[in-house]
């Protein structure tokens, strides 16, 4: 009997959303469950395309902006691959940041159109879900300093969330949005239920391709 696929689960949100911390404590709960499932992120700093990228975000290195946006996305398509294998084995994939973080940040730029944005990624595994991390920037900046890192200023960061707002308009995508203002453990609670809910349909169903 084949195996039942895994599910492709995405956390997207602004800086300070608590993605990463919510992501590991998915992929704990669900291993826990007897469920299997790893963690991924993009970018993937570790391969070669992610050193470049690496070196850009940590202002060690120069690239020009459409040039680091499509190195962002050639990051994501070299772990195609490894992506539907394991969604094949059966394994459900927790997705700290997907394409969205890649228009979203790249539109936020002066001179860059959401549909130009999106293009390269167009035929991407289409994750089952989406869940995104609101938090006003009001609270965002309760949780303390932005980091040292290019993107990472309050300015930036609220054109970021608007142009993440035109995206979950899109209902080609299912988009769950999440209050991150909740406590750790209750947002934790609320993504662990839709995780198990999309787990169970997307058995059934065929992977889809996203923007297509
Ligand atoms: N980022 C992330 C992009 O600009 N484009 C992308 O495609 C992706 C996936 O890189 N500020 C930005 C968002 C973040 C930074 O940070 C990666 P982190 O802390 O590794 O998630």
């Amino acid at each position: 009997m084949a195996c039942k696929r895994g599910a492709l689960i995405v956390l997207e949100g602004v800086d300070k959303a608590g993605k990463t911390t919510q992501c590991k404590k998915l992929v704990q709960a669900l291993q826990q469950s007897g469920r299997p499932a790893e963690m991924m992120r993009f970018p993937d700093r570790t391969t070669t395309i992610g050193q470049l990228i690496s070196a850009y975000l940590e202002k060690k290195s120069d690239l020009e902006d459409h040039t680091v946006h499509l190195l962002f996305s050639a990051n994501r398509w070299e772990l195609v691959p490894l992506i539907k294998k394991k969604l094949e084995q059966g394994t459900t994939l927790v997705v700290d940041r997907y394409a969205f973080s890649g228009v979203a940040f790249t539109s936020a730029k002066p001179g860059f159109c959401l549909d130009w944005c999106m293009k390269p990624d167009v035929g991407l595994p289409k994750p089952d879900l989406v869940m995104f991390l609101q938090l006003s920037p009001a609270e965002a900046a309760l949780r303390g300093q932005f980091g040292e890192e290019r993107y990472e200023t309050s300015v930036f960061q609220k054109a970021v969330q608007q142009k993440f707002e035109q995206l979950m308009k899109d209902p080609s995508v299912n988009w769950q949005v999440i209050d991150a203002s909740q406590s750790v453990e209750d947002v934790h609670e609320n993504i662990r239920t839709q995780s198990l809910n999309t787990i169970n349909t997307a058995h059934n169903q065929q992977l889809g391709e996203l923007w297509k």
